[in-house]
């Protein structure tokens, strides 16, 4: 294992065992020939197939591959974990249905010459969002409802993103929204926070469909983004968590000079 690697790529893994230990092993090839100093955190929770029995052999298999591991499926709380746990100066956040090394070595650039998060867009002008129309009809949809509910001024939140470890840290420990809304909840509070923030258009091309069905996760985004809409209409622009939410770990260590508002989001 490297003690010290330059980059921690978390990856999220629910239900997996399918694409798993390929998506994997093609990850660690492609990063080591671009002469990436690196680990692969994989942050699972919660599945029912043999996923942790596969990330347990990866890890066994490549000292660059470690796994954290939680009862209960969530993808936010999967990615909080992962980034907190993380070892490198710059977090890469990725899908294991996409896993685009091209995006990462961009991304990671960005963050070395400065950028605090980067976000990958399947929104924005030069993206190709080769997934069904349906779906990118939805995400057409969630980023108008971030925009109404919060006055997001990106395109996208959900895409694979590139961050400073240490500058974002205070961020993500103040967050308190987890499964979907997470990232969405990440990305406004960064932006609110005058920390650097850019946009790179994706080219996607799904793996596979997602693991969960898109109409069943739109309940709890509709709940989640309307507490993001209260705590961000109450603090704005400061973004604090409503006091019915304050008290979650972390947020204490975050003072409100770390929420200066800032205008938008630079795009590439
Ligand atoms: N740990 C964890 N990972 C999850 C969970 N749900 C999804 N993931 C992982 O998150 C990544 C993206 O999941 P997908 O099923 O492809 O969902 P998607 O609709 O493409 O995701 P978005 O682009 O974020 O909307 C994959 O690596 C999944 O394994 C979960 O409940 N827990
Ligand atoms: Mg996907």
């Amino acid at each position: 294992m490297n003690p010290s690697p330059e980059v921690s790529v978390v990856i999220p893994v629910y239900d997996e065992q399918a694409i798993l230990y390929d998506a994997v092993a093609g990850l660690l090839e492609r990063l080591a020939a671009r002469g990436v100093s690196f680990e692969v955190v994989l942050a699972e929770n919660g599945s029912r197939d043999r996923t942790l029995d596969v990330a347990r052999e990866l890890e066994s298999r490549h000292p660059e591959v470690r796994h954290l591991s939680l009862p209960e499926p969530n993808y936010g709380k999967a990615l909080k974990q992962g980034i907190l746990a993380a070892r490198g100066a710059i977090v890469v956040a990725d899908e294991i249905d996409l896993l685009d090394v091209d995006f990462q070595v961009e991304a990671i650039a960005r963050v070395r010459a400065g950028a605090d998060l980067v976000i990958g867009s399947k929104l924005m002008a030069g993206a190709r969002d080769r997934r069904p129309l349906f779906r990118h009809l939805g995400s057409l949809v969630y980023t108008g409802l971030l925009r109404a509910a919060v006055g997001y001024s990106g395109t996208d939140t959900h895409g694979p993103k590139a961050l400073d470890r240490a500058r974002l840290l205070p961020i993500v420990e103040a967050c308190c929204l987890d499964r979907d809304v997470f990232a969405s909840e990440l990305a406004v509070r960064a932006t609110r926070a005058d920390l650097s923030v850019v946009e790179l258009p994706l080219t996607i091309q799904e793996k596979r469909p997602p693991s969960v069905n898109l109409l069943r996760r739109v309940p709890a985004v509709l709940k989640n983004l309307a507490q993001l809409a209260y705590f961000t209409r109450r603090s704005s622009p400061h973004l604090d968590p409503p006091t019915a939410l304050a008290g979650e770990p972390g947020q204490a260590a975050v003072g409100p000079d770390g929420y200066r508002s800032r205008d938008g989001l630079e795009q590439r």
